[in-house]
């Protein structure tokens, strides 16, 4: 199965990220060959994500930003004055002001493992709310975090956008869940985009989008296996493929073979018959109760929900 963890990075002698260079072998060794998404997201990768936000098929978004955008006044009186808003991810330049902006928050804190997004995302935040007290923390937020102290007495509001929930088998969401329970502990409130089931060739065309961007996104996890651990895989003879896995009611992004190939990875030789794929992420999509049972699971109780327009994306709140 596929997951997005996040874990400190720690280097071999000859600077390979170990838990890189395990994820990739375990995952290739494996019949249906499969590597977590989180390794997508190298520099290059979270620059080619940042393009597909701007792409015309993929619509999540902006359907989320039309949320945030249009919603304010009822975020306020659901979700009150006063309260921490604690961020889980570094902030979208877009995203989070429209939440500050519309509940009068006590406090930001953002948390985010990479430091550098995190000091970023907290200047811009600071210069943007210059009466707003910002406390950001490096830390991995799988698990229970511990909120600096200026933040103690408030009660909390974590806020989780861009379905990134939906990145993760239900197995990990509800860990992820839970850990932030945890961390925001009681009188908490959470704010969570989730991504709504539709139309599965508008889903397709969302991660398949006809300039080619999804693709270099995929393929980049490819180059980058050669980059970091030293590997000879043959990127043209790959395809990205997005499909959709009724079952599971997730998009699956996979690079397929085109041809018979063999290639070496950190040592290791791997080979594969034309058709095989290597599945490298999972994006799930929700309905009502799909996404209520998720956050019931994660010890979450949902009290309110929005929608775009279109009802393409939804916007929950849930309470602890
Ligand atoms: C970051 N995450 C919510 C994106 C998604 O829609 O699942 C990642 C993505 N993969 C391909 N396109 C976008």
């Amino acid at each position: 199965a596929n997951s997005q963890g996040i874990q400190l990075v720690d280097l071999d002698e000859q600077g390979i990220d170990r838990a890189f260079r395990a994820d990739v072998l375990a995952g290739l060794a494996q019949e249906q060959k499969a590597i977590p998404a989180r390794w997508l997201y190298d520099d290059a990768g979270s620059q080619l994500f940042e393009d597909i936000t701007q792409v015309p098929e993929y619509y999540p978004t902006r359907a989320e930003t039309e949320i945030l955008e249009n919603r304010g006044e009822e975020f306020a009186e659901a979700i009150g004055a006063g309260r921490a808003v604690v961020e889980f991810g570094s902030g979208s330049s877009v995203k989070t002001p429209l939440l500050l902006k519309a509940i009068e928050p006590g406090a930001y804190v953002p948390l985010d493992i990479a430091g550098d997004f995190l000091r970023a995302a907290a200047a811009d935040l600071s210069a943007k709310f210059p009466g707003l007290p910002v406390h950001p923390v490096e830390a991995d937020f799988t698990k229970k975090v511990e909120l600096p102290a200026e933040v103690a007495d408030m009660p909390k509001l974590g806020f989780f956008p861009g379905s990134t929930i939906g990145n993760m088998v239900p197995r990990t969401a509800v860990d992820l869940l839970r850990s932030m329970r945890e961390t925001l502990s009681d009188r908490a409130k959470l704010l969570i985009g989730m991504d709504l089931i539709k139309d599965r060739k508008v889903l397709e065309a969302a991660y398949d989008d006809a300039a080619g961007v999804t693709a270099e996104f995929n393929l980049n996890l490819l180059r980058r296996i050669n980059r970091e651990l030293d590997g000879t895989i043959p990127v043209d003879k790959f395809h990205h493929e997005a499909r959709w896995n009724d079952t599971f009611a997730r998009i699956e992004m996979h690079a397929v073979a085109d041809a018979d190939v063999e290639f070496a990875v950190a040592g290791q030789t791997f080979a594969m018959q034309a058709g095989e794929t290597i599945h490298t992420e999972n994006s799930h999509k929700f309905d009502v109760r799909s996404a209520n049972t998720l956050l019931l699971a994660g010890h979450w109780t949902p009290v309110a929900r929005w929608t775009d327009a279109e009802g393409r994306f939804s916007v929950i709140l849930a309470e602890a």
